[in-house]
């Protein structure tokens, strides 16, 4: 199938403006539209529909609708919110009056409509907050809100298929879905719906850091009619990420890519005839069902694709093995030969004083550090408990998987949700991008609420954990255990269509050596049910909390560790599949002393009437030795104190830091010399690394809070030094105004920059998106500021920075301008905004490099880097001018052409 090409594109080839756009109607709204595209469907319905008429010519079988940005979220930059639905109706209405033209034209080839849903500008994922990474600017359920709003309007006009495009965090894909969902529930309709996402980093990983594949687990629980890639890096690069798509997506595939990389002046060079050969290779190797264009592709290119896809044979679609696929930013896989999976139960204020003195005393950051430790211990999913009296769960639930999805060491595994509560479940799973595990729901409160939490759990897109606990309350014996987790598993899979592979029982782990006889036989029962269960529920998981079972010897972690291996030892041979331990404090099996592990079997598998008292006897004489404590590799302490801060920032590790900054700082004539030195050249390793894609971009965020803390401990120093030279005054290492430009509503890039800087202590001003030249430059006067950054997206923003640019020397300005965002270039800053100002401009490649350039721009050698930056925009412009003037014609050119002297 054939997908249409740019909308935003296309219109403005007819020569769109902010005075066509707006319309008699708008034609007095207090706020720019020009880059609100959306709104031609409500001023210009009939070029709108000609625009289809034009892709559908070209041979498009779907279209999507001019609705890109049309939801609450994304129409309040333009204060145009209360217009969603219309705009979405009328949108529908202009796609539909083409593409029924086209079909009854010819009804062999029906034409589709379908509702393009974007992104929005607000990601549920990232902080925005230099000071808070936890912080959020748009929830789950604002989310779920606005889009639903769109999706009620879209398919109360008619469409055929919805699409939620250009995904760039998958949490706010998860919301389009479920808002989807909860509009077909309760309408009883159903569409089709596609998904695509957008691979922003050389890394392959999307703006929030996931892999394609941890994309697709996401995403997975949903059923699409095809997920594919579009947008962002052209079809070149996208070729690896499409293929593994390909191979792992078991639904149709999309694919609509730019036409290449945009330019250095945000136009896109390559050609239809280009863009449809590369695609060829796309379908002749059968990754992709649905083929099209994003930015800068007009009907001439969806032609060509058309043409070049029309007598290839399409893709079928992959067959996948059904297995428990996970993920956090990374994907996690259960296979049969997987090993026994270890699920981190240190991150549970029940289950750790520790963790619950965090999280009672807000040390919210230490606390992140107990789920490091897990991971580098070797758990590949996390619980989390925050099951505690005196906490507001649900609260503390979502700061912490806040904050550490802003760590990519932990974020990368998944999360299991650990809470007796439903709402603190819900709470959590409003946070995760990733496929996370529910720990639990049960038959406790009976088979209707059992069902209503499986449901929304799928609709969330977890997979779940089942206890076997029903009615009559907790299963002791095996024979209830199976009962209940096989009448359970009935339930899921028939009634709620529950993937089988995605459930886990858990039998209940259950305390032995307790002094009560009864309970003599509660491990063994739960290793026979474990066998069970395996068997009468196929490809059901099963899993427990390992450390229950030796509560009796709390205080002697000797003899619990060893409970805990041995347990172990025998429910994996019956198939157990994973268990919540703590991470990187087993006992190997092995390892277990001959004659303490006799005593410990005894009481595990119930081997002897009088086991638990010879056992306590036993623990006597092994009391008071310490069980080993997991040790982190920490050879990287032995470099040069140069090599550990470099390492420190680059691995974004804190915990050192400040013993290494002051190491350094001993050496140095001024605490300055820290930063501008060894942290400096931290930083910029850390922008080749992003640079080259070997990191992605929640762990340039990581290294640049790393830095902070660099920074505020050399504070105090730096403010010493300058009052022993007789200077005083603020701290900031100097004032940065940043904006997005008129016209212009993107602000996540801009957003990181601003992070980055701050935690180098450069003080701030963020005036937002959407900021006129007047007001960016008033407030730069007012505040004295010393540097102005600039950022963009989209293509008409680069007109705009020229003229922020004009207006900085009309008024007579003198401090540096930095131009930064997608479609910003050396080249463009080189050639058409730095003639415009007498003072420094420089073009920031990405935040990784913010720094670097800051700092150079007001340290004392300025002047060098201000020449540096001049010379290097007079290479560009020389080269800009002689690829303008040096081409030939034709003829000459054959006439001119390079003769090989085979001999
Ligand atoms: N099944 C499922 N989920 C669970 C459990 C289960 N979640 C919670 C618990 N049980 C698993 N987690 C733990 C975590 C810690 C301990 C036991 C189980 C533990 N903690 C030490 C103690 O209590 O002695 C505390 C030590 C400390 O304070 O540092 O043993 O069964 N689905």
């Amino acid at each position: 199938m054939i997908l249409d090409g740019a909308m935003g594109t296309t219109v403005f080839s007819l020569g769109f403006d902010e005075k066509t756009i707006r319309g008699e109607h708008f034609a007095d709204h207090h706020k720019d539209v020009k880059n609100f595209v959306d709104l031609i469907s409500l001023t210009h319905p009939d070029t709108l529909t000609d625009i289809h008429r034009q892709f559908l010519a070209a041979g498009a079988d779907i279209v999507e609708t001019n609705t890109f940005g049309a939801t609450p979220i994304g129409m309040c930059e333009f204060d145009l919110e209360h217009l969603v639905q219309d705009i979405n109706i009328a949108a529908v209405q202009s796609a539909r009056r083409a593409c029924d033209e086209f079909t009854n034209d010819n009804p062999d080839k029906p034409r589709f409509v379908a509702g393009a849903i974007g992104p929005t500008t607000k990601t549920c994922c990232i902080s925005p907050k230099v000071e808070d990474p936890g912080f959020r600017e748009v929830t789950f359920n604002e989310h779920v809100a606005s889009y639903y709003t769109q999706v009620a309007a879209l398919v109360e006009g008619g469409v055929d298929i919805l699409f939620p495009e250009t995904t760039f965090d998958t949490l706010n894909l998860k919301a389009c879905l479920f808002a989807i969902q909860k509009y077909f529930d309760e309408h009883q309709v159903n569409l089709p719906v596609m998904a695509s996402v957008t691979i922003t980093d050389e890394a392959g990983r999307t703006l929030t850091g996931q892999t394609i594949e941890a994309f697709w687990n996401s995403i997975s629980h949903f059923d699409l009619l095809s997920v594919g890639i579009n947008c962002a890096l052209g079809v070149e690069k996208m070729r690896p990420y499409v293929e593994e798509l390909s191979g792992i997506a078991p639904i149709h595939t999309s694919c609509h890519p730019n036409a290449g990389l945009p330019n250095e002046f945000g136009g896109f060079d390559q050609t239809a005839a280009e863009m449809a050969n590369l695609l060829e290779d796309f379908i002749s190797n059968q990754w992709v069902n649905i083929l099209g264009g994003c930015c800068g592709t007009t009907p001439d290119y969806i032609a060509a694709i058309a043409e070049v896809a029309a007598d290839m044979p399409p893709r079928t679609v992959s067959t996948v093995e059904p297995l428990m696929r996970l993920s956090g930013q990374e994907s996690l896989t259960l296979r049969e030969e997987s090993n026994f999976l270890m699920i981190g139960e240190r991150t549970n204020v029940t289950g750790s004083r520790r963790f619950a003195r965090l999280i009672r005393d807000d040390e919210y950051e230490e606390a992140v550090e107990v789920a490091r430790q897990q991971v580098l211990g070797g758990a590949a999913v996390i619980d989390i408990n925050m099951d505690d009296a005196l906490l507001d769960g649900e609260a503390a639930m979502t700061r912490y998987l806040n904050l550490i999805a802003a760590e990519p060491d932990i974020a990368k595994v998944p999360i299991m949700l650990d809470s007796s509560k439903w709402s603190v479940i819900e709470a959590g799973l409003r946070c995760v991008q990733g496929k996370a595990i529910v720990n639990s729901i049960s038959l406790k409160d009976g088979e209707d609420e059992f069902l209503r939490r499986a449901r929304l759990i799928r609709q969330y897109g977890a997979a779940t954990v089942v206890m076997a606990f029903d009615e009559e309350g907790q299963a002791a014996e095996t024979e209830d255990k199976v009962r209940i987790c096989k009448r359970a598993f009935d339930l899921l899979t028939e009634q709620v269509g529950f993937p089988p592979e995605d459930i886990i029982f858990d039998p209940n782990i259950l305390t032995v050596a307790t002094g009560i006889s009864e309970h003599n036989n509660y491990a063994v029962n739960f290793i026979e049910a474990t066998r069970q269960i395996k068997e009468v529920c196929p490809k059901a998981k099963v899993s427990g909390g390992v450390s229950n079972i030796s509560f009796s010897f709390r205080g002697n972690d000797v003899v619990r560790e060893a409970m805990h291996s041995a347990f172990l030892f025998h429910a994996i041979q019956a198939g157990l599949d994973m268990g919540i331990v703590n991470a990187g404090q087993l006992e190997i099996y092995e390892e277990i002393p001959a004659d303490l592990l006799e005593h410990v079997e005894d009481v595990i598998l119930n081997r002897r009437d009088d086991a638990t008292d010879r056992l306590l006897a036993f623990a006597e004489t092994v009391r008071g030795q310490d069980g080993k404590k997991f040790a982190e590799d920490l050879s990287w302490r032995e470099a040069s104190v140069a090599e550990r801060l470099s390492h420190s920032m680059v691995k974004g590790i804190d915990k050192f830091i400040e013993e290494d900054v002051e190491e350094f700082r001993q050496t140095t004539q001024r605490a300055l010399q820290v930063i501008e030195g060894p942290l400096m050249d931290g930083m910029s390793i850390v922008g080749d690394l992003f640079g080259a894609g070997k990191m992605f971009l929640p762990q340039v965020v990581k290294s640049a809070r790393v830095m902070k803390k660099a920074v505020n401990y050399l504070l105090p120093f730096m403010e010493e030094e300058k009052e022993a030279e007789g200077l005083s005054g603020s701290s900031s290492r100097g004032k940065i105004l940043m904006a997005t430009v008129k016209g212009d509503v993107h602000d996540i890039g801009k957003n990181i920059v601003g992070v980055v800087l701050g935690c180098n202590n450069f003080e701030i001003i963020d005036l937002g998106v959407m900021v006129p030249s007047e007001k960016i430059l008033e407030v730069a006067q007012r505040e004295s500021v010393d540097v102005i950054g600039l950022s963009g997206l989209i293509t008409p923003s680069l007109d705009e920075m020229v003229y922020v640019a004009k207006e900085m020397s009309r008024l007579e300005m003198d401090i540096p301008l930095l131009i930064g965002g997608a479609t910003t270039s050396a080249k463009h800053t080189a050639v058409k905004i730095a003639p415009q100002y007498d003072h420094p401009i420089v073009h920031v490649l990405d935040a990784s490099r913010s720094v670097g350039v800051v700092e150079s721009l007001l340290n004392d050698n300025k002047d060098e880097f201000s020449s540096a930056n001049r010379e290097k925009q007079a290479e560009l412009v020389r080269s800009f001018e002689a690829r303008q003037t040096n081409s030939v014609n034709y003829q000459e050119a054959l006439a001119n052409r390079f003769i090989t002297d085979w001999s």
